[in-house]
């Protein structure tokens, strides 16, 4: 990529040539297959920066993360969207577009193991990070202070094995970055923070140093906008907003309830599915939300079964035994349903399905009524990032009292929504395992 064709600027070059090269890494905060494509946040900015420019993107995966940055240096690559870390270091050889997130380094352990209270006090065990990481730039600063400081910086291996190792006791101690340990933790809950290690850090695309601006002017400009239209926050939200709502126990039980109750049931929310076209998995977290999955579940004010319907509900969907494992998650399913055809079409996925669960939890006139708020409030009524933050408030009399059906627990469906987002997460992973 780098040499001759210095005539043209680089932006023009790209242009013409139909595509970007860029380096990445493959792990859950990155770049990742989902069954139906590709996700991650570095993939969607990415995607929607190739999309501007009108240019597909070609992507490389190193063997090992100590490579990025040589590549970068050596033109191998337009530039690095791989989560990486702006260190004084790097700022040397590369140079970094504008931040898009802010994270910090965390020390992490095992939840049954003592509590370092200071990183001298990984000396009573191994302690691994990945090779050429900021990680790895911390220690060394760190060692400053205290000289007998040792780690083991590993290669190829992502962060996240990393993080698996201290939870299979493989490995005492790692450094991760906070929005990756966040996701590593909703997986395996016996890993625990120690502390944060340092100030927080910036992440940003690493672009070489290069005569030519205008591919780094064109990304710094498209990060510029991505902040003030509100899409970075949306994103950060979509990848970030719900991890960590589930305790530890919560995690637990539920490793527990999918090995002990989930197959009994499989069936029935697949034929649910089958008939209604939602996804079997979000039928399933749904109910998982609403009974864990407990055939008999009942609540004190008498809202019943594997996906706790009210007697009103049920007679509506034709439901006579709400204990009917069968009929209650059908009726369920078909409820959902008929939210979910409520929300107006131009709602693409996902915020259509946060705002269908949202509605099933409080009531779609309800729901509306937040979306007003939202949209008198200039916030955008079509989105969950932005609904979700004013359903809380309608809660409040100066609020409530401004819309048509009044007082709601709006803070109780967010909750709820996001629980779901959680359980469908945490079963995606426990199926995947098998
Ligand atoms: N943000 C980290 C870095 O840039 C990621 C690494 C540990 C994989 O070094």
């Amino acid at each position: 990529l780098a040499g001759c064709g210095a005539e043209q600027p680089l932006l023009d070059r790209v242009q013409d040539e139909g595509a970007l090269v860029v380096i990445t890494r493959n792990s859950p905060t990155t770049y990742y297959e989902e069954r139906d494509g590709f996700r991650g946040l570095e993939y969607e900015l990415v995607e929607r920066f190739a999309n501007r420019l009108g240019v597909r993107v070609r992507y490389i995966v190193p063997e090992s993360f100590d490579q990025i940055i040589p590549m970068i240096v050596n033109g191998e690559a337009h530039f690095a969207a791989a989560g990486l870390t702006v260190t004084p270091k790097r700022e040397a050889l590369v140079r970094f577009a504008p931040s898009y997130q802010e994270i910090t380094q965390q020390l992490v352990y095992r939840r049954d193991r003592k509590k370092p209270t200071s990183i001298a006090d990984t000396l009573s065990g191994t302690l691994e990070v990945v090779a050429g990481s900021s990680h790895e730039e911390t220690l060394e600063r760190l060692k400053l202070d205290y000289p007998e400081l040792t780690w083991t910086a590993q290669q190829g291996i992502e962060s996240e094995e990393l993080l698996y190792l201290v939870k299979e006791q493989l490995i005492d101690y790692t450094i991760g970055d906070s929005n990756e340990v966040a996701l590593s933790r909703q997986l395996y809950p016996m890993l625990k923070v120690a502390m944060d290690l340092g100030e927080p850090d910036r992440l940003a695309w690493a672009f070489p140093h290069a005569e030519d601006d205008s591919l780094y002017d064109a990304a710094s400009e498209f990060i510029g906008q991505l902040k003030s239209e509100g899409i970075l926050e949306q994103l950060l939200e979509r990848y970030y907003g719900h991890v960590d709502r589930l305790g530890f126990v919560d995690k637990r039980t539920f490793q527990r309830h999918f090995v002990q109750r989930l197959p009994d049931l499989l069936a029935y929310f697949r034929e649910a599915a089958r008939q209604t076209g939602l996804d079997w998995r979000l039928l399933a977290a749904v109910s998982y939300q609403e009974s864990h999955w407990n055939t008999k579940a009942v609540s004190p004010t008498g809202v019943r079964g594997l996906m706790m319907l009210t007697r009103a509900t049920a007679n509506q969907l034709g439901v006579d035994n709400r204990r009917d494992p069968k009929q209650s998650i059908l009726g369920g399913a078909r409820y959902i349903r008929m939210m979910q055809e409520k929300i107006p079409e131009r709602i693409q996925e996902p915020d259509r399905m946060w705002l269908t669960l949202a509605s099933y939890n409080i009531g779609f006139s309800h729901l509306e009524d937040a979306r007003i708020l939202a949209m008198r409030d200039g916030a955008d009524p079509d989105k969950w990032t932005d609904v979700k933050r004013y359903l809380p408030l309608l809660s409040q009399k100066k609020h409530h009292k401004t819309v048509k059906y009044g007082y709601a627990r709006g803070a109780e469906a967010v909750n709820y929504v996001d629980n779901i987002r959680n359980y469908f997460d945490l079963l995606t992973w426990h199926l995947a395992q098998r």
